[in-house]
């Protein structure tokens, strides 16, 4: 009975374990995928009025690039001016427009918007992902025959962009000899970890001075870390220094000393 029992708890045991084990992989795997994280900023908030009676598209001044998300909202009153016709908001008749208007097969007056030559339909309002490459964004009325109109609608219009974070300095740490220290080797491993959090460093990026002459090092983009076997080096002080440029605009230098005694 004892034997069953702990067996049971055994494997009870061993099923968490794996159940951690594989949340941890999870986790990992996560963030190891996870590139430089883009956010998306609201880069446009902005009202726009369509005159009833605007001859044709208006220009919100709007440019959108492929993946903006844009967010419109819209209200107002409007008159398509026909015999006996009423007032509508944005949302339209519930007549279904025909060939004679701008956008066919949806309800007439209805608030339209237009991205690379097409119209659709926004109506009191619509959230979509701009695709098919940068477009100025325009809005109309989906009516053919304007100068008999009157009213207006107003959109609230907001595009949210992502926008990459800004880039940040490579950094240099760990440093060895420890800086300022006193050390009895006179071929010292001279070591660093050198990295950059958006661009993958390699050697090309770096360089190394010993007492104001450049060295060779070796560089490991896997593990970030620097390392230089010295030459036999003098008793006294030594100066060394890292310059790390990350190829997009930004660089470090790290300099620290450390002295050799007897
Ligand atoms: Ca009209
Ligand atoms: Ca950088």
């Amino acid at each position: 009975m004892l034997t069953k029992a702990y067996s049971a708890s055994g494997r009870t045991y061993l099923v968490a374990m794996m159940a951690a084990t594989l949340l941890a992989l999870l986790v990992l795997g996560l963030s190891l995928a996870r590139p430089a994280q883009a956010t998306q900023q609201l880069i446009v908030n902005q009202n726009v009025t369509i005159p009833g009676n605007a001859p044709g598209d208006v220009d919100t001044g709007i440019d959108l690039q492929t993946g903006d998300r844009v967010v419109v909202s819209a209200s107002g009153s409007f008159n398509p001016g026909c015999f006996l016709c009423g007032n509508t908001g944005p949302e339209g008749y519930t007549n279904i427009a025909d060939n004679r208007f701008p956008l066919p097969g949806v309800r007439k007056y209805s608030l339209l918007g237009k991205t690379n030559g097409s119209y659709f339909y926004i109506g009191t309002g619509k959230a979509w992902v701009h695709t098919g490459g940068p477009s100025r964004l325009f809005l109309r009325i989906n009516d053919f025959q304007m100068s008999d109109n009157s009213g207006s609608y107003t959109a609230n219009i907001q595009v949210f962009r992502d926008v990459a974070p800004p880039n940040t300095a490579p950094t240099v740490s760990s440093l060895r000899p420890v800086p300022s220290s006193r050390i009895h080797d006179r071929t010292p491993l001279i070591r660093a970890t050198v990295s950059d959090a958006e661009t993958n460093l390699g050697s090309s990026n770096i360089s190394l001075q010993v007492d104001g002459q450049p060295k060779s090092f070796s560089y490991d983009p896997s593990t970030d870390r620097l390392t230089r076997l010295s030459n036999r080096l003098s008793y006294g002080r030594h100066l060394a220094q890292i310059v790390v440029n990350d190829g997009d605009g930004l660089s470090t230098t790290r300099t620290w000393g450390f002295k050799i005694v007897r």
